[in-house]
């Protein structure tokens, strides 16, 4: 049994970045920090808001955070108490992961007594727009307080400002921000009104760069003081009048409460629990990390949209420009399927509504069909720059051609729309221009295929794989192996509609583009495990790359934040690699290679992986998992489900930032739990398991859903019973 409880209980400056992701509570709409209340800017507050970016002259485009209305401190017989300023005697941060809370606690011990801070927060499940919080003030001796709370528009920005303005207004007793973006003129709103529980001796409001109500109390000791506050937030992406709705929904929420609301939301946070908590029995610590990981996929998941998708490192703030990577497609998508198909179609809706980005992207550099961004934001826009990295050695930025060459991208939309048609038998996604995003990564492939004078194979040359480090090399078997999907999953597309007789919007010859797609499926090179070693090469060339062990390469650093890859990098010309690749390819198509060729490849090209990503652990795992080596797959699976309890994880690529939450972590340790220890996988309309424990789990309990229906699966010394509950 796991208490669903993260405590932190001594204070530490130098965690608070950490703490801002261990902590963050969010519900798709938005993200919020785990910060304290009285944090400002320097301390990495935000508020970040999904969907709605903004860019200040060439500075890295990124998404927006909203004023911040949770801010608020207190002044206790004239002394500030206030964090990081001096030293608490006592500090909690918790997070309630069950019902998305966030709580703390301090107290700071005076000349004349001890004064006791709490918080509780919650950004609601039930609507997206509103955040609640309580913050209760306790001393055990009389005095004077003042309570200052209000919003604060100094926002927290990695390329900012990014308002031009910010207008503060008061409507009877409701505090208003109205924030203006620099680059679309959008506008963000945000309201707050607040209930307390005492009277006060005075209220007043002061306006500099905050808009701050300054609540003066005669404090008795041992009462605590109570003030509930009611925040909304709205963009003018939302409505017409952000102002208007934000008011009317705060006076609204304010007339209910806050324990009804409260109420309400942890009903909802229920109703989610109820098809995806994951049981395990006889492993506390394991129990724990995935449904942890579990709950951060909850809080950016975008319930309230159609079409929306969400961000590599969630809502937990600007890094990585608040962009959508292929993360989504292949490591998180899994999840929504099996607990909530309906994420899973608004996430890839977003794909389908921004195909003709990635037309344009393809149409940039000369070719014909569709190449997604590499960092996606609204309307399929590349975030992602010519210089990714920035040289840790001259302050200058790195040229990469990570939005140029990873193309492997475009296939990763394709593998999710297929996939989501399978698992859910729902075809309304291809009907609603699926086909064509499918029809058109196939032509953007089919442009690039080349052939050696002479020969008839395919090949797909200067391209990144999914390991970072080593760019522009030629026929790298991921993707050239999803190139092959993308094809054959064009085929069948073509065939859905022959065979339905339904009459895309486009002039499509089908019969001219099956049959290029039947010959470009058939001729695409896919590198083949060597006769003698069993070993696939991860591209062209990598066998005679150097060989060196990963702590020896480590060695010629000459900078700790030194970015490995690219031109110059130290792993570029070595056998290391930044991420499984092979290993990525192989889970995903194990079924056309035998155990053994699984096992040799992980075997070799584990010890040659630096793991610099997040999304490597995962594949180890499952790999591991295919070949029968739970054991083997379970450090990789805790790696993959802790990152952001433990706080570890990369921070620094060169001398960019790149902490944040990891969701696609989380989503690879829940494909781990479910496809790997649990081995479920759903065939010919039935779903089947193949377990394979780690050692000390006594039972596996979670729910499926397949084809519109959901499943429960019990696994027990290793046999599944799985039935049918709805
Ligand atoms: O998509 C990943 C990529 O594979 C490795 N670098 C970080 C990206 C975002 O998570």
């Amino acid at each position: 049994m796991i208490s669903w409880l993260i405590e932190e209980n001594s204070y530490d400056k130098d965690k608070i970045s950490a703490n801002g992701n261990k902590f963050l509570i969010g519900n798709g709409y938005l993200g919020i920090r785990g910060t304290l209340p009285e944090y400002e800017k320097d301390q990495f507050v935000a508020i970040n808001l999904s969907g709605i970016y903004d860019q200040v002259g060439n500075a890295w485009r990124e998404p927006l955070n909203a004023p911040n209305a949770l801010f608020t401190y207190v002044e206790f017989d004239g002394q500030e108490y206030r964090l990081p300023n001096g030293e608490p005697s006592t500090n909690t941060l918790a997070l309630d992961y069950r019902y998305g809370l966030f709580k703390s606690k301090s107290s700071f011990g005076t000349d004349k007594g001890r004064l006791s801070i709490e918080v509780e927060r919650f950004a609601s499940m039930v609507n997206e727009h509103c955040i609640l919080m309580k913050y209760s003030v306790t001393s055990d001796y009389d005095g004077e307080l003042n309570i200052y709370t209000g919003i604060d528009g100094e926002v927290w920005d990695i390329n900012g400002p990014h308002y031009d303005e910010i207008r503060y207004s008061i409507q009877e007793d409701v505090l208003i921000s109205n924030a203006l973006t620099h680059e679309n003129k959008d506008r963000v709103c945000v309201s707050e009104k607040i209930k307390y529980n005492f009277e006060a001796k005075k209220e007043k409001v002061e306006k500099d760069n905050k808009l701050v109500r300054k609540i003066s109390i005669d404090a008795k000791k041992g009462f605590t003081y109570e003030i509930y506050k009611f925040i909304t937030v709205y963009t003018s992406k939302d409505c017409k009048n952000p102002i208007e709705e934000s008011v009317t929904l705060v006076r609204n929420i304010w007339d209910k409460g806050y324990f009804k609301l409260l109420e309400e939301h942890k009903r909802e946070w229920d109703k989610i629990w109820d098809t995806s908590e994951i049981i395990i029995d006889g492993d506390d610590k394991a129990e724990e990390g995935i449904n942890y990981s579990i709950y951060h996929l909850h809080s950016i998941a975008p319930r309230h949209s159609k079409s929306l998708s969400i961000p590599a490192r969630g809502l937990s703030g600007q890094t990585y420009k608040g962009a959508i990577f292929w993360d989504t497609e292949m490591f998180m998508l899994d999840f929504f399927l099996n607990t909530e198909p309906d994420v899973a179609k608004t996430l890839l809706k977003y794909r389908i509504d921004t195909l003709e980005g990635a037309m344009k992207k393809a149409s940039f550099y000369g070719y014909k069909g569709a190449f997604y961004a590499w960092e996606s934001q609204e309307n399929g826009y590349d975030a992602c720059s010519d210089y990714n990295v920035t040289d840790v050695f001259t302050g200058r930025p790195m040229r990469t051609y990570f939005k140029d060459k990873q193309i492997h991208i475009s296939s990763a939309i394709v593998y999710g729309i297929m996939k989501y048609i399978n698992r859910t038998g729902d075809y309304d996604l291809i009907t609603e221009g699926g086909y064509k995003v499918i029809i058109e990564c196939a032509n953007f492939y089919h442009n690039l295929l080349l052939t050696k004078v002479g020969s008839e194979v395919y090949e797909l040359r200067d391209v990144i794989g999914p390991d970072e480090y080593h760019e522009r090399v030629n026929n790298n078997a991921y993707t050239n192996r999803m190139a092959k999907f993308t094809f054959e999953s064009a085929l069948d597309v073509i065939k859905m509609i022959k065979e339905n007789k339904w009459k895309p919007e486009e002039e499509y010859s089908l019969e001219e583009l099956e049959s290029k797609f039947e010959d470009a499926s058939c001729k695409i090179y896919i590198p083949k495990p060597e006769d003698k070693t069993s070993i696939i090469p991860q591209f062209d060339g990598y066998e005679s790359l150097e060989d060196i062990e990963i702590n020896r390469l480590k060695e010629r650093l000459l900078n700790d934040k030194e970015y490995w890859g690219g031109a110059y990098g130290i792993a570029s010309d070595t056998k290391v690699i930044k991420q499984a690749d092979v290993i990525t390819m192989l889970n995903l198509f194990h079924k056309e290679y035998s155990e053994e060729v699984m096992l040799k490849n992980w075997q070799y090209y584990e010890p040659r992986t630096e793991h610099g990503s997040s999304l490597s652990a995962c594949m180890y795992a499952l790999v591991a998992c295919k070949c029968g080596m739970p054991d083997r797959a379970y450090p990789f699976f805790l790696k993959s489900a802790l990152p952001d309890i433990l706080g570890g994880g990369k921070q620094w690529a060169g001398l960019i930032y790149i902490g944040g939450t990891h969701p696609a972590s989380s989503g690879g340790a829940y494909m781990t739990v479910v496809e790997g220890f649990g081995g479920i996988y759903f065939e010919d309309g039935v779903v089947k398991a193949r377990p394979c424990m780690p050692e000390g789990w006594k039972s596996l309990k979670f729910k499926v859903s397949y084809l519109n229906k959901l499943y429960q699966v019990n696994i027990e010394n290793n046999k599944a019973d799985i039935k049918q509950i709805q």
